[in-house]
């Protein structure tokens, strides 16, 4: 009985075993319960609850912290509304984001990493862990097309840090001075990247003190790929200013448009002007894994350093992503400290093994295990599989959609990554001409019909407005689970919610 145990009762507590294995048993049970349901289609995707009426509290689950100990029959309660008021992003019908999906593998590790509960910082306490990660990054860097043994990477907490960590060993390989004396011993610095690239370089440069105004911008073309005259253009104007050319960004797999940018024309500029090349293809890097896709990344290769994310397109519960760097050795240069308590020189084993003064955190959670026993299960075949099916959704949606007179696509040609951008288009406004009062009226469909599929929880997809264009629909690929009648449901449920 539950209700009159605490967490005394457990262990370490002497002879705890016994309600320790129930609790957790009970807990296990419970996950493997929500487990199933993820992949139920006669499940909701969300039972969606208002922020208030969470904090309010619904039939017996507080937020609130009290005091005094609650008894362990609550923390079940507690755990088992966690799971029901929250979103099943593993539901084969949950298009929200660029990760979903519920790879029962990847979970089985992610619980064995909680379990274990190490810190990546030396080989001195996750021994093995460190090694996995060796492993992986060299499978990652032939990926790509460099040599194992001879780049250099590291897992970090996200794609946006995997890209500071980008701009960092950039500016330090010019500068190495930044490292002692700071930005004021450097002239001002300029980055360019795409109009579609992602938010975090404007987020990187605020934060390395490169500034916001000093991220150039570069143009695209209508389907969000850089335009690498303009890139030339803005790399010239910036040299006239006085100012520094130092990096560019090129993205493979563009956030919303799924845009790759044309790589090899770019890192053909890079070396002409010897700036830095970085690939952001933390969304893309998957189709590395296909021998049908991967020619889309050809010219990556020649990136200077690249982000990853496995936790996007190859499912890996998140999270998990990657910061490679084609030369050994920059990130151990630009960021150690040499803290004496970890990082003794004198250890009895091969200290280089101890990554964490490679990396701008000093605790570093565990992020590798899930990605290895997964490759483990799968091979690389069986990753090659989920990304090509992935983009035959992209094709089924996109095939659907081009032929309907009720939606409009954002952007012409076949998807090439698993991203599908498109209008509804209510009968209200079927009829209307194109003009300033139907985008007015266009822009609040999307929004309208994402608030009743939030409520009723039968699918879940993103909208956003882009530049000039009012708010579409944005459908990304991404989760194994999802099978063409989940995206004809998709149609046929965006045209009920969307009918009036
Ligand atoms: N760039 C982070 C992921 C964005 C998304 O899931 O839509």
């Amino acid at each position: 009985d539950f209700s009159t145990m605490f967490s005394h009762d457990l262990l370490p507590q002497k002879n705890g075993e016994e309600n320790t294995k129930h609790f957790l048993s009970e807990v296990v049970e419970m996950l493997l319960n929500y487990v199933c349901a993820s992949f139920d289609r006669k499940n909701k995707v969300l039972d969606f609850h208002h922020p208030h009426q969470l904090k309010e509290g619904i039939e017996g689950f507080s937020l609130d912290l009290s005091d005094e100990p609650e008894n362990l029959d609550q923390l079940l309660v507690d755990c088992r509304d966690t799971l029901k008021y929250g979103v099943k992003t593993g539901h084969p019908r949950f298009f929200n984001q660029l990760s979903t999906g519920l790879d029962v593998v990847g979970l089985a590790g992610e619980w064995l990493t909680a379990t274990a509960n190490t810190n990546m910082f030396t080989f001195e306490i996750a021994p093995v862990f460190i090694l996995m990660e060796d492993i992986l990054l060299n499978k990652m860097y032939e990926k790509i097309g460099w040599i194992a043994n001879e780049a250099d990477g590291i897992f970090s907490p996200g794609g946006t840090i995997s890209n500071l960590y980008s701009v960092l060993i950039a500016r330090y390989k010019r500068f190495p001075e930044v490292k002692t004396k700071g930005m004021a011993s450097l002239p001002t610095l300029v980055l360019f990247t795409s109009e579609h690239s992602h938010y975090s370089i404007k987020k990187v440069a605020a934060i390395l003190g490169i500034g916001t105004e000093n991220v150039i911008l570069v143009k695209c073309n209508e389907r969000g790929k850089m335009i690498p005259s303009d890139l030339m253009l803005k790399i010239l104007e910036a040299k006239e200013k006085g100012c520094i050319p130092l990096y560019v960004n090129a993205t493979a797999g563009t956030t919303v448009y799924g845009a790759i940018d044309p790589l090899t024309e770019i890192a053909d500029i890079c070396e002409e002007h010897q700036l830095w090349m970085h690939v952001d293809a933390a969304w893309g890097g998957g189709l590395l894994m296909s021998q049908k896709h991967s020619e889309k990344l050809t010219g990556i290769e020649r990136a200077k350093s690249v982000t990853w994310n496995p936790h996007k397109m190859l499912s890996v519960p998140l999270q998990c992503s990657a910061i490679l760097v084609r030369e050994k050795g920059l990130l151990q240069a630009c960021n150690q400290m040499c803290a004496g308590y970890l990082f003794q020189p004198d250890k009895h084993y091969e200290v280089s093994y101890d990554t964490g003064d490679k990396t701008i955190q000093c605790g570093r959670h565990v992020d590798i295990f899930k990605f290895w026993l997964m490759w483990k299960a799968k091979g690389t075949v069986g990753f090659e599989e989920k990304i090509n099916k992935h983009l035959e959704n992209a094709d089924y949606l996109y095939s659907i959609l081009k032929d309907r007179n009720d939606f409009e696509l954002v952007f012409e040609g076949k998807p090439e990554l698993s991203n599908v951008c498109f209008w509804y288009i209510p009968p209200s406004l079927k009829d209307l001409p194109k003009s300033q009062e139907r985008n007015k009226r266009l822009n609040q469909v999307a929004p309208k019909i994402k608030a009743r599929m939030m409520e009723e929880g039968t699918i879940m997809i993103g909208y956003q407005p882009y530049g000039d264009l009012v708010n579409f629909f944005r459908c990304v690929f991404s989760n194994q689970a999802t099978r063409r009648s989940d995206i004809d449901f998709l149609v046929d449920e965006i045209v009920r919610l969307g009918s009036d």
